[in-house]
């Protein structure tokens, strides 16, 4: 039986109803600060949490008799450099209180991190899983603390702990708030509302990908695995592909010819992806539990293309 906090954010609104198909709605709580719309707060059970009330926190565990926590409530890199103290209150007490909960409740932990766990210093290419991590951003600092909390309570109290550090995602069903890699998901929308779309991301910035299906693949493939075979834990690295603006723009000319795009930088969020590898080593994935994407960049443009026109109502 899962929790999962943040649950109506960008991977949280696929990740629950994911889960539900797979294991039964009733087995799913969501939860996030405020009551829902949506499949997430109608399809199965919802209770709001705020994740930084520890006894709320390990109550709601023990009354649904949980046996895995996916602990998702967070404030992204962008917002977090607008609201250092509010994102550091939220992503690392609300995610030490979730550890503190899970381990007095024995549950299984999942957490994600990110490629913003990495920084200028950090090889940018074919970045290893096991490198230097000094980020730039109050978002990858506490992503870095909280990968370095969760190996320590494996290893300190036994918890079964596991995570990911998650490249930017594209999904159709929410959009993502207040992220550097938001670009790529506005594009497709743009792309099908107007047909051009200006990127606060500079060309020749290079970051890594990942269609949605693929992430939800992966979270339940890295908790389903056998944990005999996990020489890492936390913060494995995983990625599909690897984009500039330029080449998501050439992609989706390839299903609208007429696509254009043009520039508009961001200075923060140009500055912040610049800290952020370029492409990541993900042979420790792949050896561990398996993982192994299934969209390329052109796959991932059909199928976004074709359900954001859909949701749209408008003929790509
Ligand atoms: C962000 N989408 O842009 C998130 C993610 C790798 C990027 O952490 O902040």
């Amino acid at each position: 039986r899962i929790v999962v906090t943040g649950a109506g954010g960008q991977i949280g609104s696929e990740l629950v109803p994911h889960l539900r198909g797979l294991y039964g709605s009733e087995n799913v709580l969501a939860t996030d600060l405020r009551p829902l719309a949506g499949p997430v707060f109608e399809g199965g059970p919802f209770a709001p949490l705020d994740v930084r009330d520890g006894r709320a926190f390990s109550d709601l565990l023990g009354s649904f008799r949980a046996d895995t926590l996916i602990h998702l409530a967070g404030i992204l890199s962008a917002k977090g450099e607008d609201q250092v103290a509010l994102a550091w209150d939220v992503n690392v007490n609300g995610s030490v209180a979730a550890l503190e909960a899970a381990r007095e409740r024995g549950t299984t932990f999942f957490l994600p991190s990110s490629i913003a766990a990495f920084g200028p210093s950090t090889p940018h290419r074919d970045t290893p899983q096991d490198t230097l991590q000094r980020p730039t951003t109050i978002y990858g600092v506490a992503k870095v603390t909280l990968e370095l909390l969760c190996d320590y309570y494996h290893l300190k109290f036994g918890m079964d702990t596991r995570g990911l550090r998650f490249p930017g995602l594209i999904s159709h069903q929410a959009l993502p708030g207040g992220g550097t890699t938001d670009y790529a998901v506005h594009i497709y929308y743009d792309a099908v509302r107007t047909g051009r779309y200006t990127s606060f991301i500079a060309p020749g910035t290079f970051m890594d990908m990942m269609y949605m299906p693929d992430a939800l693949d992966a979270v339940v493939r890295l908790l389903e695995a056998d944990p005999a075979r996990l020489a890492h834990r936390n913060a494995f690295n995983i990625s599909a592909m690897s984009f500039d603006p330029e080449g998501i723009a050439a992609s989706i000319r390839r299903v609208l010819p007429s696509f254009t795009l043009d520039y508009a930088v961001d200075p923060l969020r140009q500055g912040i992806a610049e800290s952020w590898p370029d492409s990541l080593d993900c042979s420790a994935a792949r050896e561990e539990w398996g993982f192994a994407p299934r969209y390329d960049l052109d796959a991932m443009t059909r199928d976004m293309l074709e359900r954001v026109s859909a949701k749209l109502g408008v003929a790509a």
